[in-house]
């Protein structure tokens, strides 16, 4: 006769066998639930996780939870943007195309997806989490969705702040260009499972370097020329913006680098930089940028292709005086014209005078209309 004991272990071995055949996998080795797939339901039950350390369930809550922040703060800067001015709502459309972005990526990863498996570097052994020692080699999941989200985010981060700041639009691009080099290295190195990805890692950080140079040193001294205003909402955005970046390579090698917090660990400690970093610092920097008159920004559609065929270099397809047309729905006084005294006349040429032309008597690093009909000129 079966004793109580094997009654109760065979009962427990033959629903594990049930378990295993309907999916559900329980593995010994992460008690807290990260690799029981589907025991909580919902995003990790729909989309299984993929590697020996991966997201729970409390993770998935978090990320949820910071989707919805960034959601709604998209849809609100949306709304702020819509009751401006048009002609005058560049900065906060640039900030709903960086909360949409980075809403898609929280999506994701709450839903544990755009994650892959990696061997890690360094197993670790933490108390209850990774106990078993005999898991050798060792996978963590890599977010890459993050990666692609920082892609687009970051240099529309960077264009938020320097088109404040009349910039060189040729030192506006490098920087953005170090920036892809800094996310992009990150990716490659956090895919990488040897320790070649602390070259790539190192790499991304030099690039960092660059930026913050970039951002504290050249654009700070041309947003001097914009005004005492325009300088102090600069300097404290380009400040707050550069030591938290700063943040990210730390939390990349403890997690993605160093496999020396857990997933979830990781996505808080990410989690909270990036809630930071995009709705706080939008907000913030919308704020602080509100009574800057955006005329000083210089950002009209001065390009050569809005000449078209003019025989006098007048726009084409802004001039509603000549040809009735009506780009504007509503418009901020002077929203969308240069100053007469910042119009200055190049006889002869297309009607461009390039960036601080010797003569012209404006600010370095402007693109400026030359035209008598300075008032053609459209503001984005
Ligand atoms: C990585 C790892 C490689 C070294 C460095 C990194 C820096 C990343 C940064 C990301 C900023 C993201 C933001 C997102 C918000 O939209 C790629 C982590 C230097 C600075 C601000």
């Amino acid at each position: 006769m079966l004793s109580a004991r094997s009654t109760v272990a065979y009962l427990l071995s033959a629903a594990t066998v049930a378990l295993a055949q309907a999916g559900v996998t329980y593995d010994q080795n992460y008690p807290l639930g990260g690799s029981i797939n589907g025991e909580y339901g919902g995003a990790l039950s729909a989309n299984p996780t993929v590697a020996n350390a991966d997201l729970t369930h409390r993770g998935s809550d978090w990320l949820w939870a910071a989707f919805a922040v960034i959601l709604a703060s998209g849809i609100g800067v949306l709304a702020w943007g819509l009751s401006r001015p048009v002609g005058t709502r560049a900065f906060h459309w640039i900030g709903v195309m960086i909360l949409f972005t980075a809403s898609v990526a929280y999506f994701s990863l709450a839903s544990d997806l755009g994650a892959t498996a990696v061997y890690v570097e360094f197993v670790r052994y933490r108390g209850d989490l990774f106990t078993n020692r005999a898991i050798n080699p060792y996978t963590r999941s890599i977010w890459y969705v993050r990666y692609i989200d920082w892609c687009v985010t970051t240099p529309l981060l960077l264009l938020e702040l320097l088109l404040t700041t009349g910039l060189p639009l040729g030192d506006i691009i490098i920087t953005i260009f170090f920036d892809l080099i800094m996310i992009i290295g990150g990716l490659i190195g956090a895919l990488v499972p040897s320790s070649y990805k602390w070259g790539y890692f190192t790499g991304a950080c030099v690039a960092e370097i660059f930026i913050t140079y970039m951002l504290l040193v050249p654009a700070r001294k041309s947003a001097k020329a914009m005004g005492p205003e325009a300088v102090r909402a600069y300097t404290s955005s380009a400040i707050v913006l550069s030591a938290l970046w700063f943040l990210y390579p730390v939390c990349w090698g403890l997690a993605d680098g160093g496999n020396v917090i857990s997933t979830d660990s990781e996505m808080i400690f990410y989690g909270v930089l990036d809630v930071i970093a995009k709705p706080c610092f939008l907000i913030y920097h919308l704020f602080s940028i509100r009574n800057i008159d955006y005329q000083k920004y210089q950002l009209q559609s001065g390009h050569y292709s809005a000449y078209g065929s003019a025989p006098t270099g007048d726009l084409l397809h802004v001039n509603e005086n000549r040809t009735g047309m009506q780009m504007h729905e509503k418009r901020a006084p002077g929203a969308h014209s240069v100053p007469a005294g910042n119009a200055p006349v190049a006889a002869g040429n297309n009607g461009l005078t390039p960036h601080g032309a010797a003569g012209t008597g404006t600010l370095p690093g402007q693109m400026h209309v030359a035209n008598n009909r300075a008032s053609d000129v459209t503001a984005v």
